[in-house]
């Protein structure tokens, strides 16, 4: 059987990182991309020297168009028959009332998760519909389904991915293109520390007093969708920690 091929945005960490490992891990060959170049590199390394797999970086930040552009436009031939993409690239940025919000948070968490989402997804899809197959797993998460205080434009754009992941199953359909939507709830990766802005100790707090899902399980979960038969498209998965009921509910051991 052929060997597939897997395009990861934000593969530097978290649930990119591991998705990475386990997508080898079931046979696929890897584009692997991120801003960080170091990172980039050294899973690249790893993923060709433990899974035997063939695995190219991309080094560009989804932000920026021309990039993007020029990154996907440079891909070498037998790089450019992506059978898997997966929208992972995204942030949050602070925990603030609207009236408190800093604009150029809201810049960057619109510009990474809605327009970088949709600028890649329509660069790979060229490919996919002239192929008549393929499959696009968009990252949303719980606040893609709920709307929570504090967090107005992070859950919009979250919300926006659901919202495309939907238009785009409709417009792919006569073209056989599978796609689906994984939410999570709390996942402990860099997540937090990046929304928090660096500070370890806020971050750390968000998981005090219950276990989190770790980026393992988020990634055997896309990997589980990946992997189904052809007829068989998974539509939307909605995965908790056992100790997080909802975006507002959670049991903490100090509670
Ligand atoms: P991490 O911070 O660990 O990973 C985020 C990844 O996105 C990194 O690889 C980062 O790479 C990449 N990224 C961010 N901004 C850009 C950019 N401008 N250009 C290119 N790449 C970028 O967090 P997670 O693994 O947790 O996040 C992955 C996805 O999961 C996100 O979409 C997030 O919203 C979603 N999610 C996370 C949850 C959680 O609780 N952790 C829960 C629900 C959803 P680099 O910095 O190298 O560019
Ligand atoms: C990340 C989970 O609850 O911080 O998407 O929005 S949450």
């Amino acid at each position: 059987m052929e060997t597939k091929l897997a395009l990861i945005t934000g593969a530097t960490s978290g649930i990119g990182k591991a998705t990475a490992f386990k997508l080898a891990e079931s046979g696929y060959d890897l584009i692997i991309t991120g801003r960080r170049v170091k990172l980039l590199m050294d899973l690249e390394i790893l993923i060709q020297r433990n899974y035997k797999r063939r695995c190219l970086s991309l080094n560009f930040d989804i932000r920026n168009s021309k990039e993007l552009d020029t990154a996907m436009n440079k891909l070498p031939s037998d790089w450019r028959k992506i059978d898997l993409l997966i929208n992972n690239a995204g942030l949050a940025l602070g925990l603030d009332p609207i009236h408190k919000g800093d604009l150029s948070h809201w810049e960057q968490m619109i510009d990474t998760n809605i327009k970088g989402l949709l600028q890649i997804s329509k660069i790979v899809l060229q490919g996919m519909v002239e192929r008549k197959s393929g499959h696009i797993i968009n990252i949303s998460s719980i606040a893609g389904k709920e709307a929570y205080g504090n967090g107005s434009v992070y859950c919009a754009t979250k919300h926006a991915v659901e919202a495309i992941t939907k238009s785009m199953r409709i417009d792919l359909l006569p073209f056989g293109i599978k796609v689906s939507s994984v939410a999570p709830g709390m996942v402990n990766t860099e997540f937090s520390t990046v929304r928090f802005g660096g500070d370890r100790a806020k971050a750390y707090a968000t998981y005090n007093g219950l276990s989190p899902l770790t980026a393992d399980d988020i990634a055997e979960t896309i990997t589980w969708i990946a992997t189904r038969p052809k007829h068989v498209n998974i539509n939307d998965v909605l995965i908790m920690p056992t100790a997080q009921a909802n975006a507002f509910n959670t049991y903490r051991k100090s509670e």
